[in-house]
């Protein structure tokens, strides 16, 4: 016979499987950003990623949204200890653009409307791992969540997941980004608490 204490509650709800070490669980969306939100309207928008030999493959916003699309549910984590659980997101695969890329290299930094930059390895980046999301929820990105798309890295702390994406930029050194200059962790793993340097 088991008699369940609020006490017993709230620790089983802290040890939600779902939910790496020291952070907690939040039902709303806060939005963090560095700076004033860009507004970036469809028809001016493109996407480009850049290889090591200076190739670039852009889209504009037309041609990104005919690309095949993802149904994308997932947990998000940011270093400032919040967790959201069962996530919906609409996007498109990193793999889906990187395929159309002749590329050796190893990192990533990604640029944004606005000037935030984030550094990412390339095999975060691929196998299903990425996407640039334009939805959530069901209903285009709100501006201040990174509209028209952003980012979607959800394995690693959400600053990877840049708002406003306007590119990537392929190399084969490791360069960090805007949060990363700071003292963020170059990878950021939420599992292993990869918060800082
Ligand atoms: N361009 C840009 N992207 C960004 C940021 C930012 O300041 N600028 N903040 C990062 C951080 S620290 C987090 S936690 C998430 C916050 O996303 P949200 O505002 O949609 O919650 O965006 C990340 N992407
Ligand atoms: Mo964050």
């Amino acid at each position: 016979m088991a008699v369940f204490s609020r006490g017993f509650g709230a620790r089983r709800r802290e040890s939600d499987p779902r939910l790496p070490p020291g952070q907690y669980l939040t039902e709303d969306f806060p939005v963090l950003s560095a700076g004033p939100t860009p507004r970036v309207a469809t028809g001016e928008w493109e996407f480009s990623i850049r290889s090591e030999s200076g190739h670039i493959a852009s889209w504009d916003w037309e041609q990104f949204r005919s690309l095949p699309i993802d149904d994308i549910a997932t947990d998000i984590h940011c270093v400032t200890r919040w967790s959201k659980l069962g996530t919906s997101w609409r996007g498109v695969s990193l793999d889906t653009l990187l395929a159309e890329v002749d590329t050796e290299a190893e990192f990533a930094m990604a640029h944004s409307y606005g000037g935030y930059t984030t550094n990412i390895a390339l095999e975060d980046l691929t196998d299903g791992k990425a996407w640039v999301a334009f939805e959530f929820e069901g209903e285009p990105l709100d501006a201040e969540h990174g509209g028209p798309a952003r980012l979607l890295v959800p394995h690693l702390y959400f600053w990877k997941s840049a708002k406003w994406v306007r590119g990537l930029t392929l190399t084969s050194d490791e360069q960090p980004g805007f949060w990363e200059q700071n003292g963020y962790n170059m990878h950021g793993d939420p599992w292993t608490e990869e918060r800082y340097w």
